[in-house]
């Protein structure tokens, strides 16, 4: 289908999550060059524009037709709740939204926070979660530096991002509730015409095909042509193992697509059927 149409996406300006939206956009064939800090740039090799705003925006932009689509952290999706749809899960930016208490505290459960003061830059999916758990306690929205709230008498406890974990350490508390798992998605908004939405259906294809390459690991191996069999059997692979013979008689190179999870579940079996010169490789794109 021909079409004069661009999709719009937003993407984090600056912070964590703008390297791996670019990344993947790379990954997914599309360029573009952003000379002096851009609000708004033109993608080469996909029909895409590119606006670099806070994350904290891109909800509401994309709600607004603004941008079509969004890359962003499933957290500010879920925190500021506007109409959008989450439609791929990137796999980068992984995080958790933890609920966090001086270490000393001895903690019982949700219950514990009932009549307490909990700072948060995240109110919303704290509220949810308490009104979950029946919990009534206070919340003080904070917009930064959450971790030092409970040192400085602003709040018994806090909700704040946890990744390594360091952060909430060197502030003397430690992770008591995870509340959510969140990583980098794509949203979208409610009304795309049929020809952005094409075109929202070929980006996506480029990222599936991205993202099965990803965890998919291409091998490659020898073996004796009476193992050939039973080695096919270990190898799920797209269709079945391609078995090309070896210069040298009575052997055999087998090729095949592995799971990476899987690939060292069967490493063992594969030597003990008599696999040999075992290569693994990274796949760039893989379209099943
Ligand atoms: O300027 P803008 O508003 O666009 O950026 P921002 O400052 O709001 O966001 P940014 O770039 O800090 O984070 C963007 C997104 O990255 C978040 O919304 C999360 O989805 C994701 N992410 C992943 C994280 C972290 N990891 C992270 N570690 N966001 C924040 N942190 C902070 C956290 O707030 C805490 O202070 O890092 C600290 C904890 O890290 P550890 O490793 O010490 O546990
Ligand atoms: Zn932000």
């Amino acid at each position: 289908m021909k079409t004069t149409e661009r999709l719009k996406i937003a993407i984090q300006k600056k912070g964590r999550l703008n390297e791996g939206s670019l990344k993947l956009l790379k990954e997914c064939g599309i360029g573009f060059s952003n000379g002096g800090g851009r609000l708004k740039a033109s993608a080469s090799g996909f029909p895409l524009d590119l606006l670099f705003l806070r994350d904290d925006d891109i909800p509401q932009y994309v709600q607004d037709g603004v941008a079509d689509i969004g890359i962003l952290g499933e957290n500010e999706v879920l925190e500021k709740a506007k109409d959008v749809d989450i439609i791929e899960r990137l796999g980068f930016s992984k995080c958790r939204l933890s609920l966090a208490l001086p270490k000393e505290i001895e903690y019982t459960g949700p219950a514990w926070f009932a009549g307490k003061k909990i700072a948060t830059s995240y109110p919303k999916i704290t509220k949810d979660f308490l009104t979950e758990n029946g919990v009534d306690a206070e919340i003080e929205y904070i917009g930064g530096s959450v971790e030092i709230a409970p040192g400085i008498g602003l709040a018994e406890g806090i909700c704040d991002i946890v990744s390594s974990g360091s952060t909430l350490f060197s502030n003397g508390l430690k992770e008591v509730e995870v509340i959510l798992k969140s990583e980098a998605v794509m949203v979208v908004g409610r009304d795309l015409n049929s020809e952005k939405q094409a075109l929202l259906d070929q980006l996506r294809f480029r990222l599936s095909a991205v993202q099965a390459a990803k965890s998919n690991k291409y091998i490659m191996l020898n073996a004796p042509n009476d193992k050939v069999e039973k080695i096919s059997q270990l190898l799920p692979g797209i269709k079945a193992p391609t078995v090309t013979p070896l210069a040298e008689a009575g052997w055999s190179s087998m090729q095949s697509v592995v799971n990476e999870g899987a690939f060292w579940e069967i490493i063992d079996e594969l030597k003990l059927a008599g696999a040999e010169g075992i290569l693994v490789v990274p796949i760039e794109k893989m379209i099943a």
